[in-house]
């Protein structure tokens, strides 16, 4: 028996997350608090919890980031995370990210269906570098292997068996746990010297390690308030004895509102962890890097197209003007009679007249209808190279061409090899699906 993707991945999962709370006792203490402001919370207002899922579920949720140096990585990572049922969705142009842009072009493996775990993963873009610095990069990942033969002989054979099989699994998830660890060495403590005095922090996180260490594992709260306030007490009083930096001064995506939308994230503060390089004669070198910190996030409704316009349109004024968020609805009715969100629709009770398109809106007012907000399963561009540029104390790229270079989404899924999901599609598609199990449910019902 081949044991289902979708058990391994969640056996990974908590792997990784054990594995990441022995290498990081604060990670662990903020899934102490995590839990403890999932429960309160989930008792206070069980109307909280999305319809589907129960509190286990919520609090062993993850999305983790990982950041790779060159195509062929990025390649097999792809082929990985499809043993996983995990398969690109979007495309994040980092670079393009304004004030905190980041040398790297993303994606995210998720499940396409009740995604519970993500990866965020990047790629090092190194076209605005200054042409030497680029060539040590370019030298020093050339001889980097990330995946070992025996890893690859598995992913191999879950694709042309589909799937593992129990002993293989063990295997499988021993490997991606060392593929994602933190090592504690380097190579090459110069050109991390410089990559770090040219601002470029994120290109020396990537180029100078031997793996793609995780660089954060984020649980979801179902509170993102109060789980911050928790966390700002617990490192003065609880946690005090333990090195951190604080939490993150922001929180990114919207502010507080009734209707949650999208996705709202703080982290406490990247840690500085030792490590140490050892150069070509065999010297050492005893360093530290701070570059791995502790998110959390909260997830809101699915935004519809013209929903996520204006919802970027709001977040570029409110720099300037933070009453701009007032122009984006704040109770699910309006947001859903707008089409602002997406949501899934269903029958209340055997209507008395056909349901159609245009009498949908009134049908819902009557109480016929009834409808839960699709949850957002993605990342925000913005947020996220807000989250880069914070964490490395790094806002900008410094470009050393004399053009800045562009990137595509069709360049990424050159690279990987495979196509990038559009996930608005895949709301878009959702919804339809429940509107039209309505419209034909009540056409059965008038045969
Ligand atoms: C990824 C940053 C993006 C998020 O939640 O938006 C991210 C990274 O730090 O490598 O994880
Ligand atoms: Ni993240």
């Amino acid at each position: 028996m081949r044991l289902a993707k979708s058990i391994l991945r969640k056996r990974l999962f908590a792997e990784l997350s054990a594995m990441y709370a022995r290498e990081v006792p604060l990670y662990d203490k903020l899934l102490e608090t995590v839990r403890a402001v999932n429960a309160r919370v989930a008792g206070e207002s069980p109307g909280s919890l999305p319809p589907d899922r129960s509190i286990e579920e919520i609090s062993a949720e993850r999305h983790g980031a990982i950041r790779l140096g060159k195509p062929s990585e990025l390649r097999d990572m792809a082929r990985f995370f499809a043993c996983l049922d995990m398969y690109p969705v979007n495309f994040y142009n980092l670079a393009e990210a304004g004030a905190k842009s980041q040398p790297v072009i993303s994606t995210a493996f998720r499940p396409l269906e009740n995604a519970d775990h993500r990866i965020f993963c990047s790629l090092l873009m190194t076209e605005g570098f200054a042409p030497a610095t680029r060539n040590r990069i370019g030298e020093l990942l050339a001889q980097r292997e990330i995946f070992p033969p025996a890893l690859l002989r598995l992913i191999r054979t879950a694709e042309d068996e589909g799937g593992l099989l129990e002993t293989e699994a063990g295997d499988f998830i021993g490997q991606a746990k060392h593929l994602f660890s933190w090592r504690g060495t380097a190579r090459d403590h110069a050109l991390y010297t410089n990559l770090v005095k040219a601002r470029l922090n994120i290109a020396a996180d990537i180029a100078c390690f031997p793996n793609p260490h995780l660089n954060h594992l984020t649980p979801n709260t179902l509170d993102i308030d109060r789980l911050h306030a928790e966390m700002v007490r617990r490192l003065q009083t609880d946690y005090a004895h333990l090195q951190h930096k604080g939490m993150k001064e922001t929180i990114e995506g919207p502010p507080r509102r009734n209707a949650a939308v999208l996705l709202r994230q703080t982290a406490y503060k990247a840690l500085d962890e030792s490590f140490r390089f050892t150069e070509e004669d065999g010297r050492t070198v005893e360093a530290v890097h701070t570059a791995r910190f502790g998110e959390i996030e909260q997830r809101g409704a699915a935004m519809t197209r013209s929903g996520r316009e204006l919802y970027d349109d709001v977040l570029a004024r409110s720099e300037t003007d933070p009453t701009a968020w007032q122009a984006i609805p704040d109770d699910l009715e309006t947001l859903r009679r707008e089409r602002l969100i997406h949501v899934l629709y269903k029958l209340a009770h055997k209507p008395d007249r056909p349901i159609t398109p245009d009498s949908l809106d009134a049908a819902v007012a009557q109480g016929d209808v009834v409808y839960s907000p699709l949850r957002y399963e993605d990342f925000l561009p913005v947020s996220a190279a807000g989250i880069f540029a914070s964490n490395l104390g790094q806002y900008g790229t410094p470009t050393e061409t004399p053009a800045a270079p562009s990137y595509s989404r069709a360049q990424l899924e050159g690279y990987m090899e495979a196509v990038i999901y559009d996930a608005q599609e895949g709301y878009a598609r959702e919804e339809q699906a429940s509107l039209d199990i309505l419209f034909g449910q009540n056409s059965q019902s008038t045969l």
